[in-house]
């Protein structure tokens, strides 16, 4: 199959984006909303009736934007059929969006409590580069907004550049950070890190870890021995297993939280790099396909550029 972009406007969707949350997220995502932001109007601008010819441009789109497969022609098979009764581009980005809409799971009324265990231990996993680090030294960012207390265990002995960079995040959060030398057992760091948590009074341990190891067999025998030496220092932690995906890989984000959540249990997904990609579709896509919250959204490199996942601003955002 032929896989094209629709025609751009000459206008960039991301000019009146406004500085709220969903500018935020308009501005993060305008990749993916070059895709798909008022094509669809474009289209009928041009008075063309909704037939199979845009149908299928539409569903096009939807692809390129990283939906999936399945999944887009599962909204796309609900919108053909819908469709009969509409006459405007308004109603058939309605009901698009609210065929969107329905691969996301509920979302909780209200937001879950913070820190009613002390500390509450996150251990942040995933693939080399995704952006564990970053994501990590953001959430510390943002919890201390809140007026928590963070420390961050730098897990990630690896590499020495590794440890540099976490404490350069440490730095910019203004949090503690408990470090071994590089080529540490991890573990270890992981164990000095919620002693320290719990003899500071910490409200939030943030453990940074390796994404690559010599082999991914290794990778995975050293996440489950960090999660398990946790585990004898503070029965019940880690508290959550956050895995970072990377939104530029697409449909590879996917397999690669499936492998994670076989060997450590995944409890929440953050996905990064909305800004830098075409594929946002891939958000909804992990949120159609897996059990797994996504929780996080990164958009930008920035210590403030993290958002709590909300499907229907996302939604808004892309199409609006
Ligand atoms: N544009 C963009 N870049 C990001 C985002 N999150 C992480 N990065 C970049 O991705 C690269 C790898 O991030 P890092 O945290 O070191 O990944 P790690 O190996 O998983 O720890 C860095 O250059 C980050 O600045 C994001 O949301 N948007
Ligand atoms: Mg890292």
């Amino acid at each position: 199959m032929e896989i094209r972009l629709f025609k751009k406007k000459g206008e960039t969707p991301n000019k009146e984006t406004g500085n709220g949350i969903l500018g935020r997220f308009k501005q993060g995502l305008s990749r993916t909303r070059d895709i798909l932001f008022t094509d669809i109007d474009d289209l009928f601008s041009k008075k063309r009736v909704i037939d199979d010819t845009l149908l299928e441009e539409i569903e096009e789109s939807l692809i390129m934007a990283d939906l999936g497969v399945d999944l887009c022609l599962k909204v796309m098979e609900n919108v053909s059929r819908k469709s009969k009764k509409l006459s405007t581009a308004n109603e058939l980005k309605d009901l698009l969006k609210a065929e969107i809409q329905a691969l996301f799971p509920g979302e909780p009324s209200a937001p879950e409590p913070t820190a009613v265990v002390k500390p509450r231990v996150i251990m942040v996993v995933g693939v080399n580069g995704t952006g564990k680090t970053t994501t990590l030294g953001k959430l510390a960012m943002k919890f201390t907004n809140e007026g928590q207390k963070v420390l961050i265990a730098a897990a990630d002995t690896f590499r020495a550049a590794a440890i540099e960079q976490v404490s350069e995040w440490a730095r910019r959060a203004n949090v503690g950070i408990v470090k071994h030398r590089d080529g540490a057992d991890p573990a270890a760091v992981a164990f000095d890190g919620v002693e320290a948590a719990i003899a500071r009074g910490i409200d939030v341990l943030l453990i940074d870890t390796a994404g690559r190891l010599h082999t991914q067999k290794n990778l995975m025998e050293e996440l489950k021995k960090i999660k398990r030496t946790i585990a004898k220092r503070l029965p019940g932690a880690p508290h959550e297993v956050l895995m970072v995906l990377d939104a530029t890989t697409g449909q590879n984000a996917i397999s690669q939280a499936k492998l994670f959540n076989e060997a450590v249990g995944v409890t929440a997904l953050a996905l990064t790099k909305l800004d830098g990609t075409a594929k946002g579709g891939i958000a909804v896509s992990i949120s159609g396909t897996m059990e797994i919250p996504l929780k996080y959204i990164g958009l930008g490199e920035g210590i403030n550029d993290l958002q709590e996942f909300n499907s229907q601003l996302f939604i808004n955002a892309l199409f609006d």
